[in-house]
């Protein structure tokens, strides 16, 4: 499928990987490209020299184009960005947060850049400020999450700027990127699909949560803190959601409690106090596949139902 997304990024597919925090390491990224998608590095909020060695492992297993996403609440954030210009990073995503203050640096080097959106309103300022797309998010989407959903928030978006819309949030076969396209995007970004992939790094446990997760299995906490966070319901989770919600946790108390608590998961796959980030979509997940089995899935599946 060719949009202006595939032009823009050089890529076969219209498919661009979560970038996930503490989960999109090389091994996933080049996967992904060289399934002819695009593969992402996250940031998170790591240290500059593993993720500089993550982008250089990355440069040996991939001659595909791929990216680095920016969490922009990291400390570190100042230096990766600094660092993708030095890298010649072709890609940038960013979220959790407004870019506008890296804008001119990027485009100046030639880098792409697509921020995570949640609103119309940021999409806007974003295309003003230089952005080549825009990702809308959908709250369906797994870790930190804006209020509206992918059905509502796409076509807002897609009406309210002119740059290309990739959609994001509850996608997860070619039924959903169809859907997203009839909604006028031109892309789409898929991190849970990809959790349960060969190449993904994540401990087995993690994988083995995904895979089993129920349409229910799926809660978001943290609403109070600030910063809404979408994960697997867990005892930990539920803990977490009873404390908000009967006042036995304050914010602070909340916070020192998920310090930490993505490594558990992701490294350690600690159930009991590890935090599972991970879409709504996660019921309709059960298998582990390669990533080249889950893009060309993805995408032929939509293109046979857009034929229609
Ligand atoms: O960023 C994500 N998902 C994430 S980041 C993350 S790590 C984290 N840890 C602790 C607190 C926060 C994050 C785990 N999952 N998705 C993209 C996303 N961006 N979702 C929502 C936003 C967003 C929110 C507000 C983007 C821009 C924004 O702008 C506010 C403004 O400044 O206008």
């Amino acid at each position: 499928m060719k949009t202006r997304i595939t032009e823009l990024l050089g890529c076969e597919y219209p498919i661009i990987q979560g970038g996930m925090a503490w989960v999109a390491e090389h091994t996933l990224a080049s996967a992904v490209s060289n399934a002819g998608g695009i593969g992402l590095i996250a940031g998170g909020s790591a240290p500059i020299d593993y993720l500089r060695e993550q982008i250089h492992l990355c440069k040996e297993k991939t001659n595909k184009p791929f990216g680095v996403n920016i969490m922009l609440m990291s400390p570190n954030a100042d230096d990766l960005a600094q660092l993708c210009i030095d890298e010649n990073i072709r890609v940038i995503t960013t979220g959790a947060g407004n870019p506008g203050k890296y804008m001119a640096a990027w485009k100046e080097a030639g880098i792409k850049v697509m921020p995570v959106v949640p609103s119309v309103a940021l999409a806007k300022r974003m295309e003003k400020s230089g952005a080549d797309a825009v990702i809308a998010e959908g709250t369906e989407s797994g870790g930190h999450i804006g209020e509206n959903t992918t059905m509502c928030l796409v076509p807002q978006v897609v009406d309210a700027v002119e740059i290309p819309v990739i959609a994001a949030g509850g996608i997860a076969d070619g039924r959903g990127m169809a859907a997203a396209f009839m909604l006028g995007a031109e892309g789409v970004q898929i991190g849970t699909r990809f959790l349960a992939s060969e190449e993904c790094q994540i401990h087995p446990t993690f994988k083995e949560l995904v895979i089993k997760a129920k349409d229910t299995d799926n809660i978001v906490t943290g609403r109070y803190t600030g910063h809404p966070c979408r994960n697997i319901k867990t005892k930990f989770a539920k803990k977490l959601a009873t404390g908000e919600k009967e006042g036995t946790l304050s914010p602070e108390e909340f916070e020192q409690l998920t310090v930490g608590a993505l490594r558990r998961a992701v490294v350690d796959g600690d159930v009991e106090s590890g935090s599972f980030l991970c879409g709504a979509i996660s019921g309709m997940v059960n298998d582990i596949k390669s990533c080249a089995e889950i893009v060309k899935e993805i995408n032929d599946g939509a293109e046979k139902l857009l034929k229609l």
